[in-house]
């Protein structure tokens, strides 16, 4: 059997996606760690070899390069058999994987923004210069990214992506509670990769001090409860926590929390 390598970083929802599922099927893997602030996933030779959008995660199994955090959870689910984490019946595995695209068409995109509008921006702006902080925007392989970026780092709070992607989270945060409402888990009885894909959302409003946001939802605070408590929580996720980025997203979106009631009429 080939040895997996996950080309991956510590805060990142994609990398701790794909960490649960790693640690859940209790597979070996090594661990490339890439330092997104320095822009590590953005280099010519990173994005010809492993990555064309310049991104991570990537797992490399054997001759095998696989990206797409969504596509490589499936990959290891088809690979490695163990602990199955796809439900058994047709309707749940496309239930289960109705909310995983959902992340894919616009969920991720959106706690980038947040991420970046309240937090992560100054990460650039307290190292670089504003022409550093421009090349390493220019090293974005797609025209969206680089847009988006640009506006959240120098705009933060006032971007103009920042309404669209709360009250789209207003909205998850109502879904996913009315769902649990009914089943115990997303996709049904059992624990799924769906319910692996939405943990590192859930986490990060939970890191940016944004709790109110999903707290007084009965259902989905307990599935959050229930989730915390495994194993693969703490080893995929806990263990991976970087102190500064905790230190800074807690006391940023503390800052910012009054102004982003405003914008969403929480
Ligand atoms: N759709 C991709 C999104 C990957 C992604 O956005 N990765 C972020 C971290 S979560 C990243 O590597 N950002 C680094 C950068 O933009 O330089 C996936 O699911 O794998």
């Amino acid at each position: 059997m080939s040895e997996l390598h996950l080309y991956h970083n510590d805060m990142s929802s994609c990398s701790q996606k794909v960490r649960l599922v790693l640690d859940e099927k209790e597979l070996k893997w090594h661990s490339h760690h890439m330092n997104l602030r320095k822009g590590e996933t953005r280099s010519k030779d990173y994005i010809a070899n492993f990555n064309k959008n310049g991104v991570v995660p990537t797992l490399v199994d054997g001759k095998n390069i696989i990206i797409e955090s969504t596509i490589i959870i499936e990959y290891l689910e088809d690979a490695f058999t163990q602990k199955s984490l796809r439900p058994v019946d047709a309707n749940s595995i496309a239930v289960m994987r109705l909310w995983n695209k959902r992340v894919d068409d616009s969920l991720h995109s959106s706690i980038a923004i947040i991420s970046s509008c309240l937090a992560f921006r100054f990460q650039f702006l307290d190292k670089y210069t504003t022409e550093e902080i421009n090349n390493l925007i220019a090293k974005i392989p797609s025209e969206k990214r680089r847009e988006i970026s640009k506006d959240t780092i120098f705009n933060g709070l006032n971007s103009k992506f920042l309404p669209g992607a709360l009250n789209e989270y207003i909205k998850l945060f109502d879904d996913l509670d009315a769902n649990l409402s009914k089943n115990d888990w997303l996709a049904g009885d059992n624990y799924s990769l769906a319910d692996i894909t939405y943990t590192p959302y859930l986490t990060r409003f939970e890191h940016l001090n944004l709790s109110i946001f999903y707290e007084k939802k009965k259902f989905l605070s307990n599935w959050y409860s229930k989730i915390k408590m495994k194993r693969n929580y703490t080893q995929s996720i806990s263990n991976w926590n970087n102190n500064e980025y905790l230190d800074l997203m807690y006391k940023k979106g503390k800052e910012a929390l009054p102004q982003i009631k405003k914008i969403v009429s929480l």
